[in-house]
């Protein structure tokens, strides 16, 4: 998990947003316009400009403009323990993950006291180990299956599979089916996100390793599942629990793990796509210096080298200078500086496709959980000035996830034990 990194970082001087650094250019470029130029503008399109629009202003009645939306954030319900995942089967209940180790259910406007289901018992919880994330079989309505990632007693991250009763929303414990350890070696950076793409294969975030500066170079080694977003086939074979979907980048490839689906991650704290159109979204906490989210377009083949830690966002990492001498590495579409203002521990969080707050459609959700700021981003229509980023809350929450129901609808969770659906005033 992303956000206890901020206890190893000195505060670092606030520049500038992600995308504000983005326009520099574009502006420059404006700047450097010749004043003949300015004025040869000015007589061209200035002067009819005006012209038309007084024309217009007393031919046409003025068009009511729609009213601006206020987003604002309501309280479902809070009492929950260390709240990092909140995901749905399809129907109208909402799953809530507590990093301590259990799944708690709102159903109802009501939150359940039994939980779903309990690992309290076999889950490490210090630092950023936990019970971290939770997916619904894409079959599930036929096989009850749910996936969920979790930090074992020895400190290895579990990806297991269980049994719900559908009538009861109980899962027995032990209907536990493990598909895949790896042992982790310090407390933090454990990754933790688990979500099922539209190919209906498992996607699994799995952090660097941890303590800082990704001592063990993880990122960029394709012999370890650290640092990497890995796909697998969640229905097994007779030798393994789960396999190896045959089109992964690096199945033919000895010197890497089949299982690798996209590296030099350092800890993406939540991934999600696009329930319209497939693009995947990764978000991934930075170092000393830079915050950032990483777009992976649906027809992507795999392979891509999302930079970690040759690159700490845009900038070079570990070498300072000339890390990406070939240009193979795929750069954030966003990222910010640390700093008061901006924060310095992204959540990811997702494009919104709900049907109850327009000004939000097709944007892409994510926060900060030190600040606890939230922003919405988006492509340029014209493709013209990259993405677009805006501010749309400084709130108070420590944004621990975000996450959808089954009608596209988002929430936000705060650490400390709140959930909040968006709203519009
Ligand atoms: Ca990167």
């Amino acid at each position: 998990m992303g956000y206890a990194h901020s206890q190893f970082i000195n505060a670092t001087k606030y520049t500038m947003a992600g995308m504000k650094l983005h326009f520099l250019p574009f502006l420059f470029r404006q700047n450097q316009l010749h004043l003949l130029s300015l004025a040869r503008l000015c007589v061209l399109f200035l002067i009819p400009l005006l012209l038309v629009s007084c024309t217009r202003a007393q031919t046409q009645t003025q068009q009511p403009q729609p009213e601006p939306e206020t987003i604002t954030f309501s309280l479902i319900t809070d009492g929950l323990s260390q709240p990092v995942d909140i995901t749905h089967a399809g129907d109208a209940r909402l799953f809530i993950v507590e990093k301590g180790g259990k799944i708690r259910l709102f159903e109802n406007n009501t939150l359940r006291a039994e939980a779903v289901l309990d690992l309290s018992d076999i889950v490490s919880t210090n630092s950023e180990r936990g019970l971290l994330s939770l997916a619904f079989d894409p079959n599930f309505s036929e096989t009850n299956y749910f996936f969920v990632y979790y930090t074992d007693s020895q400190g290895s991250s579990t990806i297991s599979r269980f049994t719900l009763n559908n009538q009861t929303s109980v899962a027995d414990a032990s209907s536990e089916k493990v598909l895949l350890k790896f042992s982790q070696p310090f407390a933090n950076h454990n990754g933790g996100q688990i979500a099922f793409g539209p190919d209906g294969y498992l996607y699994i975030a799995s952090g660097d390793g941890g303590s800082g500066n990704d001592p063990l170079n993880a990122g960029q080694n394709l012999k370890t599942l650290l640092g990497k977003i890995l796909r697998i086939d969640v229905v097994g074979t007779e030798a393994q629990a789960y396999s190896i979907p045959k089109d992964n980048p690096f199945i033919d490839n000895d010197s890497a793990l089949p299982e690798i689906w996209a590296y030099g991650l350092r800890n993406p704290w939540r991934f999600s796509f696009d329930s319209l159109t497939g693009d995947m979204y990764i978000a991934d906490v930075g170092q000393n210096a830079f915050e950032e989210v990483n777009f992976q377009a649906a027809d992507s083949t795999g392979g891509e080298n999302y930079g970690w830690r040759l690159m700490e966002a845009r900038n070079c990492f570990n070498p300072s200078e000339n890390c990406n001498p070939d240009n193979n590495l795929v750069e954030p579409i966003l990222h910010y500086a640390h700093g008061s203002e901006n924060g310095r521990s992204i959540t990811g969080g997702f494009v919104y496709r709900g049907e109850s707050i327009n000004s939000l459609q097709r944007k892409y959700i994510y926060g900060d959980f030190v600040s606890g700021r939230i922003w919405q981003a988006e492509a340029d229509p014209e493709g013209i000035r990259g993405w677009r980023n805006s501010l749309i809350e400084d709130t108070n929450y420590s944004i621990s996830t975000f996450g959808v129901d089954h009608e596209g609808e988002l929430y936000v969770a705060s650490f400390s034990g709140g959930i909040y659906k968006f709203a519009k005033e």
